[in-house]
């Protein structure tokens, strides 16, 4: 059940030796090697000897995504391009991506932490992992790839999309376990329904569902829909890809590999680290990166870290499930509220099904929020009666259990747009 075992269940006191070590080598490295952390760092009057013991981290200047775009395309690499073996990319809404790069010991640390992932999920040579997460500059594909093959697992590299294809390869290769995002993992379910296949009689065990949010709420629904047990894995490309973090079997949070990153909670305000237990933004530091060292990253991903010894026996710190991004929170008429947190409320009922979308618009000066749910077969009946009666329902437990008034607007079952990779969840018109 543990790939590393040594890193994974080590002594709190020693991983922060560890730490400190790595922690000191990384400063160093971007002090040398990359112009705009020398800056910085010089710009903060610190220098690399300054680092004295893990407490001196919150001297450091923080990193952005920005930063990354105004060095774009290989300005923060600490390495030259032959060391490089190879890039991703994250596509950005606006402009040009942010690039990522990769030298040989990077992939090689890169796969080891997806294996520890894998195995995590009780992974083993003997599974058959259908790796439906997208193949290319995304790092999802090619990052449970290489952790899949490095552990000795079967993998088939049948990226997203394709969906009867994958119903096919499922059944025809006995896949045990399925990775992709969990809005993909769902129409795999429905479309499994049409098809007449029965999940029960499928070799499916696990699915690693992640880069994006979901609730737990939804995990109950695909756990069922999937007959499998369904684990949350993070990650970003700016730090690695996958395999920043993974749920253990206890299902009570997600280990951060903490021997390779640290991580921070802040503020988003103020910027001030706040302790374990408080909610904030996590901000990550990579400890054993060449290509790309990244220093205080923002993730802009709000969660919880929490410390307490896991029954699982790794002492890895745990980070509760995101629950969204510090800029997809809506702010509706004063109240903020994350869709992962609409998504809760609105599968609480079974009437509905767990595709939505949240139209946000401005009426005058205010916000407004009308919210698409999708009625589920069973309910679904031309007795307005009925539907007035469950869109109330609806919209009274919104607003008792977030405190925000929205509109529902119930729709026929698969009318709302699927999606084979990250699930576009929010419609703003205030921007248009
Ligand atoms: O999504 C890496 C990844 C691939 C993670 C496959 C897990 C599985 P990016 O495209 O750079 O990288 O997007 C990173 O996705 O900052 C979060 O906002 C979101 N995200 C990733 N994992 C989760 C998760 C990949 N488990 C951004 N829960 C991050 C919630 C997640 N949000």
């Amino acid at each position: 059940m543990y790939w590393q075992k040594e890193y994974e269940t080590m002594p709190r006191e020693k991983l922060k030796e560890l730490q400190l070590a790595r922690l000191q080598q990384t400063v160093r490295r971007v002090y040398e090697n990359v112009p705009f952390y020398r800056q910085k760092l010089r710009a903060a009057g610190i220098e690399p000897g300054d680092i004295k013991s893990l407490s001196d981290l919150n001297k450091l200047p923080f990193t952005t995504k920005q930063d990354l775009r105004d060095n774009y395309p290989f300005g923060l690499f600490a390495v030259p391009l032959d060391q490089v073996v190879r890039l991703h990319a994250s596509s950005g809404t606006t402009g040009k991506p942010t690039v990522v790069g990769y030298t040989k010991n990077d992939i090689t640390t890169w796969s080891d932490l997806m294996a520890r992932a894998l195995a995590m999920a009780g992974g083993t040579k003997k599974d058959v992992v259908q790796n439906a997460y997208g193949y290319g500059l995304f790092t999802g594909g090619l990052g449970i790839h290489y952790g899949a093959e490095r552990m000795g697992a079967t993998v088939v590299p049948v990226s997203g999309g394709n969906t009867p294809r994958q119903l096919m390869l499922m059944q025809d290769f006995g896949t045990t376990i399925l990775t992709c995002t969990p809005s993909y993992a769902l129409y795999l379910s429905e479309e499994m329904v049409s098809a007449g296949i029965d999940p029960r009689k499928l070799k499916l065990r696990v699915g690693i569902f992640g880069a994006e949010p979901w609730s737990e709420r939804m995990r109950e629904q695909l756990e069922a829909k999937l007959n499998l047990t369904a684990l949350d894995i993070y990650g970003l490309s700016e730090v690695i890809g996958p395999g920043v973090a993974m749920e253990c079997l206890e299902k009570k949070g997600m280990h951060i590999f903490e021997d390779h990153f640290i991580a921070e909670i802040i503020d988003p305000d103020t910027e001030e680290p706040l302790p374990y237990g408080k909610q904030g933004e996590l901000v990550i530091t990579s400890l054993t990166k060449e290509a790309l060292p990244i220093i205080r990253y923002r993730t802009r991903d709000i969660t919880v870290l929490n410390c307490s010894p896991c029954d699982c026996g790794r002492t890895f710190v745990r980070m509760q499930r995101v629950t969204g991004r510090t800029d997809d929170m809506l702010i509706i008429r004063g109240v903020n509220v994350f869709p992962s947190q609409i998504e809760s409320v609105l599968l609480e009922f079974g009437d509905t099904e767990p595709h939505y979308l949240l139209v946000v618009d401005r009426k005058g000066a205010l916000d407004d929020l009308e919210i698409w749910v999708e009625l589920s077969d069973k309910f679904f009946s031309d007795k307005v009666r009925a539907l007035e009666e469950l869109e109330e329902k609806l919209r009274a437990r919104i607003l008792s259990v977030l405190g925000i008034s929205a509109r529902i607007k119930l729709v026929e079952p698969r009318t709302i747009p699927r999606s084979e990779g990250k699930a576009k969840r929010v419609v703003d018109k205030r921007e248009i």
